[in-house]
């Protein structure tokens, strides 16, 4: 493997990586007392003591809903062939304005961050050519998708700097909310946070029929917890056990942004791409919220929820009704387990007067009808927990990732019962490459009629057993399955599949 190389995006080198990675700037909310802000939007005198009240002093870069919510470019085909639309992305340094006025050095997918979303349709293959165009190996996993295995983004398939690869996705699953990512091995608590995230919405003729909301009433949204260096890069400081924690929740890209909603029905598709936070979503007004989708797509009926769980790497698609709301609302999307005014305000709704004919429906019976699984033919335990012997590591039944070594062989079109039990005192959210699976049972409780539907993650909570039931398709080959919490993940907790014929 190719030595690793600093995580920095341009303009950055190791030095100031260490000091700012490890040093003790212990919050980020000072960081508004002490600017040098370019466009001085600041003003210090009056600032009061605490960093709680900095931070909801108006006009500092962290003010929560001072700022629209950004919608990330929705990428464009540089040819369709026979039926096949082509794209290409460069991976690469880029510059993002995240905080007004100041410059955050990034990696991102066309330089930018959150990368251009991909809108596929059902039916329909896609090839994405991914240039490699940063110094270290770079790679491009399809999380939630089927995909070949050669195709899957496996940590040791790898794109060297300089080079291309032509990934093809054959998009032949229902409709879901995928996301691709760097899956590069052991570096991806990095290269995400720097920036190597973005969506991948696959729609088909079921949302249409359903009449759920498109075009602009359908917005995806990308959580991820972030923290800053004075100069406005991003903090990043390592921690294998819990995983990274930042002050600042960002959304698409913006610090808890606003977004201006009609008297209408929207559909809000969350993606959870931090490192290793879990946001637990509640409407200000405790206002309920239906989901409609979850990893693998449609669930089989809308549920209603007052409070949503997203763990890293899952999806929660809402419907979120504001014809109930009067204008000139402003309704709060907060995080309920933040532990700081900055990680509690998630975004904003801002009611607009006004509504026009509502063209979009609420569904209220069943949407899809999942597929039966064969019955299982094997049952395995995984146990989790924390390796300490040769530094701060993770295994998955005592097994740390070896690219040399398969850990489990299922058949092709063969189910198995996977328990993951959690002795540890973190959440692990275990992820499956190239397959679904669904949730049969938890030891805290029932499975919430929520994550009754296809999965491709789940977050094991400590102390839990949870079983899920993965099904072997559609693909042969070589994948993994490992913990989300990217720095679990790239220290060791991820074993290897090989799916037989
Ligand atoms: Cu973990």
């Amino acid at each position: 493997m190719a030595p690793m190389e600093p995580p920095m995006g341009a303009g950055g080198n190791r030095r100031d990586f260490m000091r700012n990675g490890f040093g003790s700037f212990a919050l980020v909310c000072t960081f508004a007392a002490q600017s040098s802000l370019r466009g001085s939007e600041v003003t210090k005198s009056s600032a009061p003591a605490t960093s709680a009240g900095r931070r909801f002093q108006a006009a500092s870069p962290f003010t929560p809903f001072q700022r629209d919510l950004p919608i990330p470019p929705v990428l464009a085909p540089v040819s369709t062939r026979n039926g096949v639309d082509v794209y290409s992305v460069d991976i690469k340094d880029g510059i993002a304005e995240i905080l007004p006025g100041f410059e955050t050095p990034i990696y991102g997918y066309e330089g930018v961050y959150p990368g251009p979303t991909i809108r596929a349709v059902k039916g329909r293959p896609s090839v994405v050519r991914q240039t490699n165009k940063l110094g270290f190996d770079s790679n491009v996993h399809l999380h939630g998708g089927y995909v070949p295995a050669k195709h899957d983004g496996h940590p040791m398939d790898v794109i060297l700097p300089g080079k291309s690869f032509d990934y093809t996705y054959p998009n032949e699953q229902d409709a879901a909310m995928l996301w691709y990512h760097d899956h590069a091995h052991g570096r991806t608590a990095h290269t995400l946070y720097y920036g190597l995230a973005g969506m991948y919405l696959l729609s088909d003729e079921r949302d249409v029929e359903l009449g759920l909301p498109q075009d602009e009433y359908d917005v995806p949204l990308m959580l991820a917890d972030h923290a800053f260096n004075k100069d406005g890069s991003f903090r990043y400081a390592e921690n294998v056990d819990l995983g990274f924690r930042g002050d600042t929740i960002l959304v698409n890209g913006a610090v808890s942004p606003r977004m201006t909603v009609q008297r209408r029905i929207y559909r809000l598709r969350f993606l959870n791409a931090s490192n290793a936070r879990s946001y637990n979503l509640k409407l200000g007004n405790g206002r309920t919220m239906l989901q409609v989708a979850s990893d693998g797509g449609l669930l089989e009926k809308p549920v209603s929820r007052s409070t949503v769980l997203i763990h890293p790497a899952e999806r929660v698609e809402l419907l979120v009704d504001f014809r109930g709301f009067r204008p000139g609302s402003e309704i709060v999307l907060q995080n309920i387990d933040g532990e700081s005014p900055g990680t509690k305000s998630v975004m904003r709704f801002d009611v607009e007067s006004g509504g026009g004919a509502e063209e979009f429906v609420i569904p209220t019976g069943r949407m899809r009808t999942l597929e039966k699984l064969p019955a299982p033919n094997a049952s395995r335990r995984w146990d989790l927990g924390l390796f300490t012997q040769s530094g701060v590591q993770w295994r998955i039944a005592e097994r740390g990732f070896n690219p040399d070594r398969i850990d489990v062989r299922p058949r092709l079109g063969s189910s198995e019962l996977w328990q993951w039990h959690n002795p540890s005192n973190r959440v692990h959210p275990m992820h499956l490459h190239g397959m679904l699976f669904r949730i049969v049972e938890r030891s805290t409780g029932v499975v919430h009629p929520a994550d009754r539907g296809w999965k491709d993650t789940i977050g094991v909570l400590p102390g839990e057993t949870a079983t899920v039931q993965p099904w072997f398709i559609p693909h042969t080959g070589r994948y993994v399955f490992h913990c989300h919490a990217l720095e679990h993940g790239d220290k060791a907790m991820m074993l290897q599949l090989e799916v037989e014929k």
